[in-house]
């Protein structure tokens, strides 16, 4: 292989013990009803990197009833918008403080480059701060046509208690993607992260008792997702589930959910497609597609996972992506140059590998890559940047998600090709358009089946914009203005005044 392997690297700041994480139930910290725990090794260095309580249904059970009694006693719901909005910034203020030390426990537990964890906490912090911005603009609509004795109110309120279950792949960024959002409504919560990165989700939880938050207003139970996570989006006393996780489970907290007929908002995988039209400017747009298929390792809903080619640059598109693939350092997490690290899991490795070996048999071409690659120094799992070539839309590789460092290549005549390669898939999540034309831009962007379009740029994001799925990516929006409403329940008061009128 000609890759760029980084060995592994000493690093003097790693702590010496293993984080011990515990459950946060009505504002204090709990060993599991049974004392069982569960481990998390360092997918990159195989060192203990955490000790979590295993919670049980019981544990749920307590945590729920906290979350339940603090809504409803109005304690934080009724609290001003200026009261939340300061606690919020307190809260990202608190963020910016322990920076490093969630960073270091975010790469420790997913394998994440360590620069890429600092800019993703730095954006959870910048979300914390967003949603306290809009905590002060929750407000509905009066009406006084209704007659001359009557007024109508339309009232935003908090839809109540909201199950927040959150995946392995950017643990501290899609918690703050949804409980700031909630907490500015004013909700309450119960979280269960991920079962492979627990432990940030913990610090954010000590910080948010630090910044004041009233005992049970979040609650926090570690574990599995059965029986954590199926207690917690079935348990009648929660009025609403956010989820982000896999197209699978999403699905199966839709169905259960609907005994309940609970809210549901869903952020599930994407497969998405950037097409690349002859007038690109191809410099901009391979450092782009570079960086959206190795970024996080490819474990990334926006992963830019398979790219649509015309066919008259498909070869110079893809012998310019392999060199510039060879150029991106790629192991040990901890070095600060570090742009593709560990692969989460043994599992998830041998799954990636196997969408590539069953592309290869069907006909496609390995171009770069295409197997694990071990790190010298390091016991943990780590797949190498792969490129492949002449994949066809019928090829698994080009329609489910891999979620591993894999770059699927296509390649179109005409554009109403490009959009039926572009929207022929489950997925909706983003789609990104290369072109100097406006017209092609635009064409593409109307027509494209997605929630989020890139024109001449990927991978973006913004607080201010909202973030969502069409088609089996999700449902329900998160960020700006649509991710406060998410929380938000309509309600219409309707006010008779002085005497009736016959
Ligand atoms: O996800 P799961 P996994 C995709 C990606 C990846 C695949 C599998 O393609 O390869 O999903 O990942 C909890 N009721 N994405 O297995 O299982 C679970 O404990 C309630 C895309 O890790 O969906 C964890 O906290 N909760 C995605 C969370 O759900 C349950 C990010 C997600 O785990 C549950 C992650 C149940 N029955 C994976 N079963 C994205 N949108 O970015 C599990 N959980």
């Amino acid at each position: 292989h000609d890759l760029t392997v980084i060995s592994a690297v000493e690093h003097p700041a790693l702590p010496k013990k293993p984080f011990t994480g515990r459950h946060l139930i009505d504002g204090g910290w709990r060993d599991s009803l049974d004392g069982a725990t569960f481990v998390r090794r360092s997918p990159a260095h195989g060192t203990l990197a955490s000790v979590s309580a295993k919670g049980g249904a019981d544990d749920v059970e307590a945590a729920v009833a906290a979350a339940r009694r603090r809504f409803d006693d109005g304690r934080w719901s009724f609290t001003s918008g200026k009261q939340r909005a300061a606690l919020l910034t307190r809260v990202a203020e608190l963020i910016d403080r322990e920076l490093e030390r969630i960073a270091l426990l975010e790469t420790l537990e997913s394998g994440k480059p360590i620069s890429q964890a600092r800019a993703e906490i730095e954006g959870a912090a910048d979300l914390w701060r967003y949603a306290a911005a809009l905590a002060r603009t929750i407000h509905g609509d009066s009406h006084n046509s209704l007659g001359p004795d009557m007024l109508g109110f339309v009232l935003k309120e908090p839809v109540g208690v909201v199950s927040i279950v959150t995946p392995w792949n950017f643990p501290f960024l899609i918690v703050s993607q949804k409980l700031p959002f909630a907490l500015a409504a004013g909700c309450t919560a119960v979280i269960k992260p991920s079962e492979l990165t627990p432990s940030t989700t913990v610090i954010l939880g000590e910080l948010l008792l630090e910044a004041g938050l009233p005992d049970g207003v979040v609650n926090i139970v570690l574990g599995y997702g059965k029986p954590v996570g199926a207690v917690m989006t079935t348990h009648a006393d929660v009025d609403m589930v956010s989820f982000t996780g896999s197209t699978a489970v999403g699905k199966t907290i839709v169905a259960s959910a609907a005994a309940s007929l609970k809210k549901v908002s869903l952020e599930l995988g994407g497969k998405n497609p950037q097409v690349l039209f002859p007038d690109a400017d191809l410099d901009s747009a391979i450092d782009a597609i570079v960086f959206g298929v190795y970024f996080n390792a490819g474990e990334c809903c926006n992963s830019g996972s398979r790219i649509i080619v015309h066919k008259d640059i498909a070869e110079e598109v893809i012998e310019r992506v392999v060199e510039l693939s060879k150029k991106v350092p790629f192991g040990d997490p901890l070095h600060p140059d570090t742009k593709v690290g560990a692969i989460i899991s043994p599992e998830h490795c041998r799954k990636i590998d196997g969408y590539v070996k069953t592309a290869a048999k069907d006909g496609a071409e390995i171009r770069l890559g295409g197997g694990e690659l071990a790190v010298p120094g390091l016991p943990g799992q780590f797949y190498q940047p792969t490129v492949v070539a002449n994949v066809t839309g019928v090829m698994s590789v080009a329609r489910e998600e891999v979620f591993g460092p894999v770059l699927s290549v296509l390649t179109f005549d005409t554009l109403d090709e490009a959009l039926i390669l572009a929207n022929a898939s489950s997925y909706g999540l983003s789609a990104g358009v290369w072109s100097e034309s406006v017209h092609t831009c635009l064409e593409f962007a109307r027509r494209a089946r997605a929630g989020t379009i890139w024109t001449n740029t990927w991978m973006d994001g913004f607080a201010e914009l909202p973030f969502g799925g069409f088609k089996e990516s999700g449902q329900g929006r998160e960020l700006g203005r649509y991710g406060l409403e998410e929380f938000l329940e309509v309600k219409t008061l309707q006010m008779r005044l002085g005497q009736s009128r016959e």
